[in-house]
């Protein structure tokens, strides 16, 4: 990023102030109707995950299970299961506007006027007041528990699914540092509780916290953040470069500095307003199963070796709540963290592959499994060279399949990209079988880690591409379309309701949704 640019686009606003810490955030969420309490004693093994795999499914609002079966911490759930929430978290009208803002400061360009030079300073300050500040005491201090004291079957640990290996903490922020830099990381990595103070370390074979662990020697710290403000939580799920600090992303989400302190037991900073900080160490040559574990797959993941993390401390806030969240069969809780990187991260896709318009990761996919593109395409092979880009781009590299389809058409609309699967596909001249790396979790291919890639390139062909003479496709005129909607009360058709007037691009997709 050039410091001498700048962005000439208007700083967006956004909606309101994002909320500051999880009690804020559930405050916001009972005031907007978001969020209902439980006053019931419930079951954190399976009760609590098939009451929320129906309110997930209905679209239905975030839970507080106030009294969790043997825990005297409450336990919050689904607190990203709509895209309403979702927005709410960042404090805005739409996911996109979370990716204009980032986009500001990945286009900065020259300005031109003063007044774009105002605007450029703002966005370059901040970028310098999203670093975190380290603070002398936090809330997260409130209750401090060490040694043989530590327990942590005082948490409402869920166990989720009938065939899981244990209980598991799902929503963790993992923050580790880099032993060469000293550069944080901050990842969500699943833990089952393995006994009263350890957990396994569920961080996958692509991760930075992984990473981080193997250029370790001996013993490397870390500590755990649970119940965070949405955003932060959240930052710790996002694909970053691992030279990039999560907790600085999140301050310049959160428009302020995240506050830090330094723990009781471990050299590394956690969030001063977590409800929950579990600290300790992990010996690198200390392992143990982890799984079965009901996974975003929607199949169990087996059993596996994985870290062991020791906690030498847990710390709190008063009354503090245990955050939770259950994946399983798609769509779940995580569909819409899923979505909120699919969308924040485009421009950054784009400051990559910049012929990409736009992508769409179905839900159904996990995410991995399948990625549709539309692309401005503007030579032969065009669209190969974008898969492959996209095979070399970050975690994205690990998507198995990828459909390209031109710009017009919408990558969101899944009938509209199998209309030009099925009517632009040549299978021998349009689809690309490659090799490559796949995700952890992924259970189909022969081999762990590795196996097979499919394009699939649905865009309009020409001559060079060895294609016949392309035809038009059918669109009605803009006159008519015009017509019909000036006379539509007159036909009398009621059940219908009359097209208004659209892009030319637009009428077959109307067409196509009937
Ligand atoms: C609810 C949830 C659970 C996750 N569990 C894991 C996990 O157990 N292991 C893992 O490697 N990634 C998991 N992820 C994905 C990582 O959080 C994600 O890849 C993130 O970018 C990792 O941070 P890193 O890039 O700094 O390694 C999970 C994501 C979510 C939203
Ligand atoms: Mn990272």
């Amino acid at each position: 990023m050039g410091v001498a640019a700048f962005t000439v686009s208007p700083a967006r606003r956004l909606s309101r102030v994002p909320t500051r810490d999880l009690r804020e955030w559930i405050a916001l969420l009972e005031r907007e109707g978001e969020l209902v309490r439980v006053g019931v004693e419930v079951d954190p093994r399976l009760e609590v995950t098939e009451i929320v795999d129906r309110t997930v499914g209905a679209g239905g609002p975030a839970l507080l299970f106030e009294h969790p079966k043997g825990s005297e911490l409450p336990l919050l759930i689904n607190q990203f299961g709509t895209e309403r929430r979702m927005c709410l978290a960042f404090g805005v009208e739409s996911l996109d506007d979370v990716a204009d803002r980032l986009s500001e400061i990945l286009e900065l360009q020259p300005p031109e006027g003063l007044a774009a030079k105002v605007r450029g300073l703002k966005t370059l300050k901040s970028i310098a007041d999203a670093r975190p500040r380290t603070v002398k005491r936090g809330a997260c201090h409130d209750v401090v528990v060490t040694g043989d004291d530590v327990d942590l079957g005082r948490l409402p640990v869920q166990t989720c699914w009938p065939g899981d290996g244990g209980p598991f903490i799902t929503l963790p922020a993992v923050i580790t540092r880099d032993p060469r830099t000293g550069q944080r990381n901050v990842g969500m990595y699943r833990m089952q509780v393995l006994g009263p103070r350890s957990t396994a370390m569920h961080w996958q074979l692509h991760k930075d916290g992984r990473a981080d662990y193997l250029f370790t020697e001996g013993r490397m710290e870390v500590a755990v953040a649970l119940g965070l403000d949405p955003v932060s939580a959240y930052s710790a799920s996002a694909p970053l470069p691992k030279h990039i600090d999560e907790f600085m992303v999140a301050g310049f989400l959160l428009g302020e500095p995240l506050e830090l302190v330094k723990g009781v037991t471990v050299d590394l900073e956690v969030p001063a307003h977590a409800e929950i900080v579990l600290e300790g160490y992990i010996d690198k040559e200390e392992l143990a199963t982890e799984g079965p574990f009901g996974d975003h797959t929607g199949f169990y993941t087996p059993a596996e070796q994985f870290p062991v993390f020791n906690v030498t401390a847990i710390t709190m806030r008063r009354d503090a709540i245990y955050p939770s969240i259950v994946v399983g069969k798609p769509p779940q809780e995580d569909e819409w963290l899923g979505k909120a990187t699919e969308r924040i991260f485009l421009p950054a896709v784009r400051m990559t592959v910049p012929e990409i318009v736009d992508y769409d990761l179905p839900v159904a996919g996990a995410f991995h499994n399948l990625c549709i593109v539309s692309i401005k395409k503007a030579f032969p092979g065009h669209a190969r060279k974008v898969m492959h880009a996209i095979w070399g781009l970050g975690m994205l590299s690990l998507t198995k399949a990828i459909v390209v389809v031109d710009e017009h058409v919408n990558v969101h609309d899944y009938q509209e990209v199998m209309f030009y699967v099925g009517a632009n596909v040549d299978p021998k001249r349009d689809v690309v079988i490659a090799e490559g790396p796949l995700d952890h979790l992924d259970h189909a291919p022969t081999l762990q880690f590795f196996g097979g890639k499919l394009g699939i390139d649905a865009t309009a062909k020409g001559p060079l591409e060895g294609a016949r003479e392309w035809p038009p496709e059918i669109e009605m005129t803009a006159e008519v379309r015009e017509l019909v909607d000036r006379r539509w009360a007159e036909y009398g058709i009621d059940t219908v309701p009359p097209a208004s007037v659209r892009p030319i691009r637009q009428s077959s997709r109307r067409l196509l949704r009937r």
